[in-house]
């Protein structure tokens, strides 16, 4: 009799499957295709216990939708440009890519190990020339539509890796990689345009409601961050020596103006060096220094005590012509809104706690019957009628505010506006390892972009070690015979853009390319492209909620505006995987608490580890190490496995006279777990699968044992639903029943509903505690049915004799307990 040995079947069937092309999407259109999509990973080390988690649960969706009959299009690449492989080279004296293409094969090959039903054909790198050219292509494509975009902006500048940083990227005030506080400078960078999408980034999200986690779609929505209100425009009044100019503030809260005491603009802001007399001038200049090594989470604080500069000068209500000094502060932000607010002390706290400390005046107009600010010091919010408002007074706020922008409309001084927090994406870097910008900068031409045909702008090869070592200019810059160029356009000596795209660029259309990635023609087959978008469920950590899954809803719309796909939205449903956590804590360096994924694949084998990672708790819930057993998912897998070694039926045996109750726990077996499937509630699933070994197990140890037909239809379900989770058992065992290579396209079995109609169960009656009546019902009756039949019963009617009721209790199918009044 054979032995349960997961080394031997990780040995024999991966070959098996790629000879048979088991996981290649027919593509012809003769089912109907489904695309499933795991994050593809980032090329650091080995695969850690996280990518086990997260792609055994893609891999589940993927397993389940082809095992339903669909064509299931489940790729795999690497996301293989970024910061890592250039500090490593520097380290090592290297070139990025030896260290980039050496961990992508250590990690392909234990991919192969962990049996990840991908096409391998279809793998792709970022860092390819093949398809960075591609990248380059776009981002010409985006120039062209005027979506790339260079200026002059103060941008946040990791000080340690020497670089800018993305506003996504950086994470309460510090570098979202290394954790050093991220400071201001002010430098020439190139941007993508994607506050045009900011409305449709916004609106859409209405089509991903309830397929994508909630949390993710509060943290898009916060990011975006819609704020309806009014531009107004005051006058600034001259002054000797500044003459009189105007400044727009943005406010939500336009029918507070008659409240406004005094007028802020950001400290930081060029305006307040526009606007700051001679004798203030010298005090701003000291102040603004304070200010930059400033973050922006500090500046907003509620906590830190406000601080601020008079400028000198005064802006003009524009409803009441009252003079309001202006002032230079931290805690108005150079780069939201216009840079300058009215200040309404009475009912924003931010701008009570600032006139508290400069002894400005607080004049509430919105009567909440509350007390007055000014003495409490607590800004008072909330609905209320307006006071102190001339024209506006005795309306409601919610009326006050559109009659405050028509006011405004009529002078000619302001008009209603909506405000996103949402800011263009800053996509240069002044690193190497990434694609290149394909400009040329000509002293003629100015920006001429490569010509289609040159593409890709490639890497220069020779550079490696020190010379790659971040110096505050792109290493890219040193290379003078690859920066120095003809201008495509006139012919003249230029030089090529040397920065290189952040490497969210490269990860927000690799979705694309994974539907023809040998396409040479474009960045993806348009014969190809509709027949697989959108992704239907795509797989990945809730630490890309926003920056990642922005960016690739953003370039996806672009490129439906281009008219190159249909869908404009890249995910249909989304699915968050959990953490896997050692002692309820992240696995960590300097906790000592990580466990290493191959030591528990020799361990235990993949599928037990595979197992384990979906038996452990909903997808979405973390999985702690410590509590779970590895060693139980064996011995579980080789108690299914023996199941095989006793069916002693021949494939194809008539059913129908095989043991009923087993047949009933298959059939139920089978229906649960497809519904528990389409919600994704694969830990159910494997517990059912448990439930059905075990009452297989007893059939074959009673009765007609392994000869009962029942038995061989029960352990063939087994087999097919245990592929999901367990693909080597899973193919073991339906080789020892029987069948041919491979169970992954085996299809999912059908049920009879008739063999789900179970018998009834008696309901106990009870008043008063008495038992009055006994009831026949369903199993799976209802409460409200339950109570409903028993309160009709007779003798239960009998019993009350007239008396009311106080309250019944039921504990469906078994016991209902009536308390008369
Ligand atoms: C007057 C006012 C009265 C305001 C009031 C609020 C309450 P959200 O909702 O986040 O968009 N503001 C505008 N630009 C700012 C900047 N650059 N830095 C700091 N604060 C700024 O917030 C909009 C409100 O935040 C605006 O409405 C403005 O203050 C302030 F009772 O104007 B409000
Ligand atoms: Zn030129």
């Amino acid at each position: 009799e054979g032995v349960y040995s997961f080394a031997s079947m990780e040995a024999k069937w991966p070959q098996v499957w790629e000879d048979l092309k088991v996981f290649t999407p027919v593509d012809d259109g003769s089912r109907e295709r489904r695309y499933v999509l795991d994050m593809f990973p980032y090329p650091s080390g080995d695969l850690h216990m996280g990518h086990a988690e997260a792609f055994a649960m893609g891999d589940v969706v993927a397993r389940y939708l082809r095992q339903k009959g669909f064509d299931v299009l489940h790729p795999i690449g690497w996301d293989s440009f970024g910061l890592p492989a250039e500090n490593a080279a520097i380290k090592r004296n290297a070139h990025p890519s030896e260290w980039t293409y050496a961990n992508i094969d250590t990690q392909a090959a234990s991919f192969k190990r962990y049996a990840i039903s991908a096409d391998w054909s279809r793998r792709l790198h970022t860092s390819d020339p093949e398809y960075y050219r591609w990248t380059q292509w776009l981002f010409k494509r985006f120039y062209e539509r005027g979506l790339a975009y260079r200026k002059d902006s103060p941008v946040n500048w990791c000080p340690k890796d020497l670089t800018v940083l993305a506003n996504e990227q950086v994470v309460n005030g510090a570098c979202e990689r290394c954790g050093t506080p991220v400071t201001k400078k002010s430098l020439n960078q190139w941007y993508f345009k994607i506050t045009d999408y900011a409305d449709r980034l916004l609106d859409d999200m209405s089509e991903l409601q309830g397929h994508w986690p909630e949390r993710v779609l509060a943290m898009q929505r916060n990011w975006i961050g819609r704020s309806e209100g009014a531009h107004v425009r005051f006058a600034i009044e001259a002054t000797d020596g500044r003459p009189e100019r105007e400044v727009t503030v943005f406010t939500t809260r336009p029918d507070t103006l008659y409240g406004a005491t005094f007028f802020v603009v950001a400290a930081d802001a060029h305006l307040a060096l526009d606007l700051v007399t001679p004798e203030q001038h010298d005090a701003l200049m000291a102040y603004r220094e304070k200010v930059k090594a400033l973050s922006d989470i500090e500046r907003q604080s509620t906590e830190r005590e406000k601080t601020g500069v008079f400028t000198g000068r005064y802006a003009i209500n524009p409803l009441n012509g009252e003079k309001l000094p202006v002032w230079a502060a931290d805690y108005v932000l150079a780069d939201y809104g216009t840079g300058a607010i009215m200040a309404v002390p009475a009912h924003d706290q931010r701008d009570l706690d600032f006139a508290r400390a400069f002894d400005l005046p607080v004049r509430p107009v919105l009567n909440t019957g509350g007390e007055d600010p000014a003495e409490t010091g607590i800004a008072t919010a909330g609905e209320g009628t307006l006071m102190n408002s001339g024209e506006l007074d005795g309306l409601s706020k919610a009326d006050a505010i559109p009659a405050a922008i028509a006011i405004l409309e009529k002078l000619g001084t302001g008009e209603k506006f909506v405000n996103f927090r949402l800011r263009d994406w800053l996509l240069s870097r002044q690193r190497f390892w990434g694609t290149p910008i394909p400009i040329i900068h000509c002293a003629e031409c100015g920006e001429v972009p490569v010509p289609d045909d040159q593409l890709p702008v490639t890497l220069p090869e020779n550079l490696r070690g020190e010379a790659l070592s971040p110096r505050g200019t792109s290493p890219l810059a040193a290379a003078l015979e690859w920066v120095n160029v003809e201008c495509p356009n006139c012919g003249r000596a230029a030089q090529r853009d040397t920065d290189t795209m952040d490497t969210f660029v490269d990860s927000s259309w690799y979705f694309l390319r994974f539907v023809s990635p040998h396409y040479t023609e474009g960045p993806f087959d348009p014969a190809k492209i509709n027949d697989w978008m959108p992704v239907g469920q795509y797989v990945g950590g809730v630490e890309h909620a926003i920056l990642h899954l922005l960016y690739a809803r953003f370039f996806t719309k672009v490129i439906h505006d281009m008219g190159m796909l249909d869908a404009d939205e890249p995910f249909s449903a989304l699915l968050n995987q959990g953490q896997v956590l050692n002692g309820g804590k992240a696995m960590s360096k300097s906790l000592g608490n990580g466990v290493d994924l191959g030591e528990q694949l020799d361990k235990f084998g993949v599928d037990a580890v595979r197992l384990t990672m979906v038996f452990a708790s909903p997808p979405e819930d973390d999985v702690d190490w410590a509590d779970v057993s590895p060693s139980g998912s064996a011995k579980f897998l080789a108690r299914a496995w023996r199941l095989g070694q006793d069916v002693a039926s021949e494939p194809g045996v008539d059913v129908s006279t095989g043991d009923r109750t087993l047949r009933t726990v298959t059939h139920r077996t089978i229906a649960d777990a497809a519904e528990l499937l389409d919600n994704n509630k694969f830990n159910v699933v494997v517990a059912k699968l448990m439930e059905l070994v075990n009452a297989t197990r007893k059939t074959i140890d009673s009765g007609a044992g392994g000869a009962d037909p029942a038995v061989r239809e029960a352990a063939e379900a087994v087999a097919v639903i245990l592929s999901l989770f367990a693909p080597y058992t899973a193919e073991d065992l339906w080789n020892q029943l029987g069948h041919p290579a491979s169970v992954a396209n085996a299809g999912w079995p059908s049920h009879d509903a008739s063999l789900l109609v179970q018998d009834t169960v008696t309901a106990v009656v009870q008043v008063q505690g008495k038992v009055r009546d006994r009831l026949d019902v369903s199993p799976d009756i209802s409460e409200d049915e339950l109570r409903e039949l028993a309160l009709a019963s007779e003798n239960v009617q009998r019993a009350l004799d007239g008396r009311g009721i106080r309250t019944v209790i039921v504990r469906a199918p078994k016991l209902v307990n009536i308390v008369p009044a």
